[in-house]
């Protein structure tokens, strides 16, 4: 394959010498803006630089040159080290290296393929792309469901806004699915969630969200059971929000302690449970909220992810809290994220449903079920200065 180098005044200028010269499907594969020495030997004007080549031997040349890297390198291994004469170690080191540099070159023009491609999308699933990337969903995951949206859509629905945002969402939700609700007391035994998560997850503040709101468990008969005794603040903090609600609020130390407050439960229908907050890296709590989670046997244990942390630590969080077995993810800070779309890359690592999301920090109306259309209006109906503060209550039934 051959690449060659077009310049221009703007990149308008240099990309039209490319078209012209190599056709519509040209690849880009680089595009600089340079300055040109002037006699001073100082910058002079700007001028564009677009490097290109043409897609059919370059698709051509991905083929053969993969095959080719490979070939090579499996004749490289069978060459055993003690029969290559001295003199050729040399050359050999020197071909590895290059056969290196193929594979790592070959894989960027694999990458920069696909998304060179991209511009002469229709316009409507270009800029579903963008609104998706805005609102932090990963970029691979985005191009890929663009791609499919591609393939799939007719060409009327990939003129439509509409129809590319209900064919994402729709892909999402099976990505990242919503939880179901399956709160149900049986045989007169309450249902127990535990909420668990990273020192100051917003844990307290959702378990009293859950208490309260409507949209929670406000309806139902609720007991409180609090694992989180390392602060004295924390305790009297739940007891204060116990007395005042008027709900049953049981401390327990040890695993010990659960039997005895499970018996002071009798009548709830569901038991919410607060928890310390444990970083990664502390085993010693982990292991203490792991022995106090196996006495107590929630039904649902839903880890808390503060969603205006980077999403590689919401995914250094959720892998470490995967080891104590949980069932759910809910999402907290909502009203103060720039990237909600950061949950569906969470929920597809940790393979787990998302059930709550919270958008502030009063106990009434700033919590509500995660549902897709949820998604929707955050990643294709808000420009990226709505995106946070603003309240988020869709009008839809629960699930
Ligand atoms: N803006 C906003 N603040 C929140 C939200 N949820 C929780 N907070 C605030 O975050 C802070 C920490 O919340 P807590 O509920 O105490 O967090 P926690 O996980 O129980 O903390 P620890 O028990 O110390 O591990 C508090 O100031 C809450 O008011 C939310 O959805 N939005
Ligand atoms: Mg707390």
């Amino acid at each position: 394959m051959t690449t060659r180098t077009f310049t221009g005044r703007n990149f308008a200028e240099a990309i039209s010498k490319v078209k012209k010269e190599l056709g519509e499907d040209a690849v880009i594969l680089k595009s600089e803006k340079k300055t040109s020495a002037n006699s001073f030997g100082l910058g002079g004007r700007a001028i564009f630089e677009v490097t290109a080549a043409d897609s059919r031997e370059l698709k051509a040349d991905l083929e053969n040159g993969t095959e080719f890297a490979n070939e090579l390198s499996v004749q490289l291994k069978d060459e055993t080290p003690g029969r290559v004469p001295p003199s050729q170690n040399y050359e050999m080191a020197l071909l590895r290296s290059e056969v290196t540099a193929l594979r790592d070159q070959l894989s960027d023009i694999v990458k920069h393929f696909r998304y060179s491609n991209l511009p002469s999308m229709p316009e409507s699933l270009s800029r579903s792309l963008t609104q998706m990337t805005e609102a932090g969903i990963e970029k691979e995951l985005a191009t890929d469901l663009t791609a499919e949206a591609l393939v799939q859509l007719g060409p009327d629905a990939l003129m439509s806004a509409e129809e590319i945002s209900t064919f994402v969402i729709a892909k999402m939700s099976r990505i990242a699915p919503p939880a179901v609700n399956r709160v149900a007391p049986r045989n007169g035994k309450p249902f127990k969630v535990a909420l668990v998560g990273a020192p100051g997850a917003g844990k307290t503040s959702t378990l009293q969200k859950l208490a309260t709101d409507p949209e929670g468990y406000g309806k139902l008969k609720i007991g409180l059971i609090s694992l989180d005794t390392h602060r004295m603040a924390a305790i009297e903090q739940l007891r204060t929000f116990a007395r005042v609600s008027g709900l049953p609020l049981e401390i327990a130390y040890t695993p010990k302690d659960i039997p005895a407050a499970m018996n002071k439960m009798a009548g709830v229908q569901i038991i919410l449970i607060d928890t310390p907050g444990c970083s990664p890296g502390e085993d010693q709590r982990m292991q203490d909220l792991s022995a106090l989670l196996e006495a107590l046997e929630p039904d649902e244990t839903h880890l808390l992810l503060n969603a205006t942390t980077r999403v590689q630590e919401q995914a250094a969080v959720a892998r470490r809290f995967q080891q104590i077995g949980i069932t759910h993810l809910s999402l907290t800070r909502l009203d103060e994220s720039q990237q909600p779309g950061a949950l569906v890359t969470i929920s597809q690592m940790a393979k787990k449903p998302i059930a709550w999301l919270t958008t502030g920090q009063k106990f009434v109306s700033q919590i509500e079920r995660y549902r897709p259309d949820w998604l929707r209006s955050k990643v294709f109906e808000s420009s990226y200065s709505s995106r946070a503060f603003t309240p988020l209550k869709s009008t839809a039934s629960h699930a």
